[in-house]
């Protein structure tokens, strides 16, 4: 079984995430972890977070001679921005943060942990947690490029600005994106969506919108029909909503499927010129009866608005009781293009899991024979 942790908070010394599970005898090469790290620190309107942190792995165990060895690998990732904290926290010097941002999980996590400053709920809450996810998702990223599997992601909408998908292969699609630094691939609507970006941080508010990650080249049966919680779907979507403020998650394209008629849904089969069955369409995106029909898996995510807004939104003082704004500090006003690569990392990591529940094997040897 293939399972993972991670630790760390946003503005302590680093990051870390224990693997467990992975085959031995995968060729690691920490340049394209780190390559995953830096694609997930590009998007237009981030704060200046980004460019305080350069995120990079340092691993510390489960590899050896750059190959791992089916012990637990375990990551770390520096948080740069730490020094500029360290005293502060070392010395008591932070303004208490006793009134919650609607939208975040300050106001649940206090009364829950029944913690008094909002900034003890923040620091593990805050998605800066993702950084460890890429890592462990390069991991799993590697072992499926031994099956020939690959996976990518683009924008399809950033506040009400929606973009057309040009029709292209998925892996001409995410070279665009990838070339974008709203993860947009469609040029026009590229400019219209950072002007979106740009009002939003003019009117000291913030924008969410949808992402779609894909998988190709996945073969026929990984999870299964038998149970709720061996369904491929079960987990694509539970890791995709375990994802910081990502609040709809849909397979292929189920929400208009549910509008129409089943003649004009369901991918019809048919045989190529080889012989081969083919579905002729991609409605279902790749996964029907709870498992990988041979068609890409495609996966959409709704993320909401971040919550810490510029110009703060009414809540209450959980000191006096009384009605009050939260204190500001700085947010992102946009990270859907970072959302995304967070999004490939969790199918990665799901299609992994998968991949060794119904190959097996101990090293890359016995799971590729
Ligand atoms: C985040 C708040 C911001 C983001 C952060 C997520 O950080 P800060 O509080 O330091 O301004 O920049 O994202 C990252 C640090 C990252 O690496 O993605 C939040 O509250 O979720």
């Amino acid at each position: 079984m293939l399972r993972f942790l991670t630790a760390g908070e946003s503005h302590g010394q680093c990051l870390t995430a224990i693997i467990d599970g992975m085959p031995s005898n995968l060729v690691i090469d920490e340049k394209l972890i780190n390559e995953q790290l830096a694609r997930r620190q590009v998007g237009y309107g981030r704060n200046k977070r980004m460019q305080i942190e350069r995120d990079k792995v340092k691993v510390l165990s489960g590899v050896i001679y750059g190959r791992t060895i089916g012990s637990p690998i375990s990551v770390q990732i520096i948080n740069r921005d730490c020094e500029n904290w360290k005293d502060k926290w070392a010395k008591g010097t932070l303004p208490k943060l006793s009134i919650p941002r609607p939208g975040h999980a300050d106001f649940a996590g206090m009364k829950k942990y029944n913690i008094e400053d909002a900034r003890l709920i923040l620091e593990r809450a805050s998605a800066r947690e993702t950084t460890a996810r890429v890592a462990v998702g390069a991991f799993a990223r590697i072992l499926l490029h031994q099956f020939g599997i690959k996976v990518g992601s683009y924008v399809n909408a950033i506040g009400k600005v929606q973009a057309q998908t040009p029709h292209l292969s998925y892996e001409e699609l995410w070279k665009i994106a990838d070339k974008s630094d709203v993860r947009c691939v469609n040029k026009k609507i590229e400019t219209l969506i950072r002007k979106e970006i740009d009002q939003a941080w003019e009117n000291g508010d913030t924008l969410g919108g949808i992402f779609e990650v894909a998988a190709i080249n996945v073969p026929i049966g990984l999870g299964s029909h038998v149970h709720w919680d061996r369904r491929l779907d079960t987990k694509i979507s539970a890791a995709m909503m375990s994802i910081p403020a990502i609040k709809g998650v849909e397979i292929g394209s189920g929400f208009i499927n549910a509008s129409l008629p089943g003649s004009e849904v369901h991918d019809t089969l048919s045989l190529d010129k080889n012989g081969q069955i083919k579905q002729e369409t991609n409605r279902a995106g790749g996964v029907e009866g709870g498992m990988s029909n041979g068609a890409p898996i495609v996966v959409r995510a709704a993320m909401k608005p971040i919550a810490t807004t510029g110009k703060p939104l009414n809540s209450v003082d959980l000191d006096s009781g009384q009605p009050a704004k939260p204190i500001y500090q700085r947010s992102d006003v946009c990270a859907v293009p970072s959302a995304a690569i967070v999004g490939e990392a969790m199918l990665c990591w799901v299609l992994a899991e998968a991949l060794i529940e119904k190959y097996g094997g101990d090293s890359i040897e016995e799971m590729l024979q």
